[in-house]
């Protein structure tokens, strides 16, 4: 079985003095979703063990690299030299720092430089390894164009005039899994190991297979990968993990998943962690969270104070945010306890309100004109309140000055008749009897989205009375975001609690960058971190960490085991939530990549003592 997590990783050492590491992943200066996040928050840990003998290689994409990358002249090291031998024969290769802390050394690869290529490309794949790419899909046409260029790149750099160390290739996913067949059938001096953070076949079963985890032992998977026209990326993946020396993935529950969907048994897990900021004084962490609060309040009045107001210092904001896989991230059973709760809150006469953030990823054509005039006009209102406020000051303190009987003035006199019609205008014009819509932008796919469905049929859209409350803003949050203006991480600080109970989830890093935020978080026992969670950290769960059993459990079960935490959790005091904030954030040391990239030291270790032939 693999060598998981439980197993004596600390023992392990690579003798990183006559190895060169590279690391390749498709979301190197690419984010994507939370493979950027594996790579990114690890760099540090790396660039510490292996300095400069360490180099990531990614995809080549003009409108990224222009943010994230700087290129440099400097080709002195084995990582440059290839660089130069690269372009020699003729490629484009970008080579320099990603912009992130810690500046590794990264090269990029274009991969439309090669597309005249692709013919001989398509036809190799086949004829060598029987892997057919009909049609023209343009995903597949960049990961086999780039396989190609990664192909070409780390056989320059085992060159014996480049270097005379070991070099290990570690390969994230399949989208750079196509370089790794043709390496091993070419006998190239290389040690690999291919990490997979999810099986494909995984994904789109689970996302149609209610029964996905009882049916997984006699998947066959030709069939099912026919079935969902994903044969090709399929066969991709297959030859990457039958070729890497060291066949590894995120946690014991996508080992099972690799083990029937992949016929290869892990040999190490590679559990995730994040690159972990802890301050020395717990205030801080309040001092944030509130600071992020305060800046969430806005967008909330804006939304929701034009229809009716209510007492923000009785609010509490949770939150879901990933891909948009309405089952596999548990948003179907996220939205059955918030009904629930909102019934539960109403039954008992509960007064505080709850604001349900739904952060995803789905098309729409534009921001809601509504909302955004909304928050346009709310701004408005601020600067006619300052501007009275200024008015107010300078008179009352000539007032004051010259009082001689002590008493305070009716401030209502000193401002002026312009200011009190303006005051009055905005506000009539902004005040409306319709309800807050749920959906902040304009879908593409406003009759078939589920959330949407969901919400308009069990009637949880927004009215007056209704405890809790929904925003479902389909598109990731940033500081260049019309209605937040905050990075993903402010936000997650200004709430109260990450909602995760996800169905299929590898790893699962949302639950888990909350907590090393101070946040406490639901995650699932079916994702690879609440598995973990229950495996390693037996007492620290309950204490911030709500862990929802699913596994062989029904949907309603599931709802209602998430209900009743979420109803528990709105009744406690002010004082409780400071309490566990601060006990949650102390269970993230656990997660830090100091500890944890020990695991990969371990995957390094076990490929040096494979035959490289
Ligand atoms: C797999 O990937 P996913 O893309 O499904 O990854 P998640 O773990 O759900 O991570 C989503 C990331 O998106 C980020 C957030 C997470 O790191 O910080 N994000 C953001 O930047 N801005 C936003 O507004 C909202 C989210 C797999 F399915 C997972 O189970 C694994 O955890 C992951 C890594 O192994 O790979």
């Amino acid at each position: 079985m693999a060598e998981t997590s439980n197993n004596n990783a600390n023992a392990a050492k690579v003798n990183t003095s006559n190895s060169l590491l590279t690391e390749l992943a498709w979301e190197v200066c690419n984010q994507v979703g939370g493979i950027y996040t594996v790579i990114r928050s690890k760099v540090p840990s790396m660039i510490q063990t292996w300095g400069d003998c360490y180099c990531l290689i990614g995809p080549y994409f003009h409108h990224n690299a222009q943010a994230e990358f700087e290129p440099t002249d400097d080709y002195s090291g084995p990582f440059g030299q290839a660089v130069l031998k690269m372009r020699n024969m003729g490629f484009e290769v970008h080579y320099g720092h990603w912009l992130v802390t810690g500046n590794p050394l990264v090269v990029l690869l274009n991969p439309y430089s090669v597309y005249d290529r692709l013919g001989q490309i398509k036809y190799d794949l086949w004829h060598h390894h029987h892997i057919p790419t009909p049609g023209n899909d343009d995903l597949l046409n960049q990961v086999e164009a780039f396989g190609y260029l990664a192909k070409t790149f780390l056989q320059q750099l085992v060159q014996p005039d480049v270097t005379d160390k070991n070099v290990i290739a570690h390969f994230h996913e399949w989208m750079v899994g196509p370089a790794i067949p043709e390496l091993r059938r070419e006998r190239t001096n290389i040690r690999i190991i291919f990490t997979t953070h999810a099986t494909l076949l995984g994904r789109y079963l689970a996302m149609n297979d209610p029964s996905f985890y009882d049916n997984l032992t006699s998947v066959n998977w030709l069939q099912e990968a026919i079935h969902f026209n994903i044969e090709t990326a399929v066969k991709l993946e297959r030859a990457a993990a039958h070729g890497a020396h060291i066949f590894s993935t995120v946690s014991d529950v996508t080992a099972r998943e690799c083990m029937f969907l992949l016929e290869r048994i892990p040999d190490v897990i590679l559990p995730n962690g994040l690159n972990i900021q802890r301050f020395i004084a717990l205030h801080e962490h309040q001092n944030l969270h509130q600071k992020y609060k305060d800046k969430i309040h806005q967008f909330v009045m804006a939304h929701f104070f034009q229809s009716y107001p209510f007492d923000l210092d009785q609010t509490l904001y949770f939150f879901t945010s990933g891909r948009y896989e309405y089952r596999n991230k548990g948003f179907d059973v996220t939205l059955e306890a918030l009904a629930r709760l909102n019934y539960r809150m109403q039954q008992a006469g509960i007064k505080k309100t709850v604001v349900m953030f739904f952060i995803t990823k789905q098309p729409y054509h534009s921001v809601h004109p509504g909302v955004l005039q909304s928050r346009v006009m709310m701004e408005e209102i601020r600067e006619t309140c300052v501007a009275i406020q200024k008015e107010i000051g300078k008179k009352l303190f000539y007032a004051a000055a010259s009082s001689t009987d002590f008493k305070l003035p009716a401030l209502r006199d000193f401002v002026d008749d312009y200011w009190q019609l303006r005051y009055r205008r905005t506000l009539q014009s902004w005040k409306t009897h319709n309800l807050p819509s749920v959906v902040t932008h304009n879908l593409v796919n406003d009759k078939t989205d589920e959330i949407l469905h969901f919400l308009r049929s069990s009637n949880l859209v927004n009215n007056a009375h209704d405890r809790v409350k929904i925003v479902y803003h389909p598109d990731f949050v940033s500081v260049t975001n019309p209605l937040f203006a905050m990075d993903y991480g402010q936000f997650v600080r200004g709430c109260h609690m990450g909602v995760f109970p996800s169905y299929y989830e590898p790893w699962g890093y949302t639950p888990l960058e909350c907590i090393a935020r101070g946040v406490p978080a639901v995650t699932s026992d079916l994702s690879g971190f609440g598995d973990y969670v229950m495996g390693k950290m037996d007492e620290k769960v309950g204490k911030g960490i709500f862990v929802v059993k699913r596994r062989n459990r029904s949907f309603d079960d599931a709802a209602n085991q998430l209900a009743d935490y979420l109803f528990e959790y709105v009744q406690y005091s002010q004082r409780d939530r400071i309490a566990l904030r601060n006990q949650v954030e102390s269970s993230s040391e656990e997660f830090d990549w100091k500890n944890l990239t020990r695991y990969y030291n371990k995957a390094y270790q076990l490929a040096m003592e494979k035959p490289v032939f």
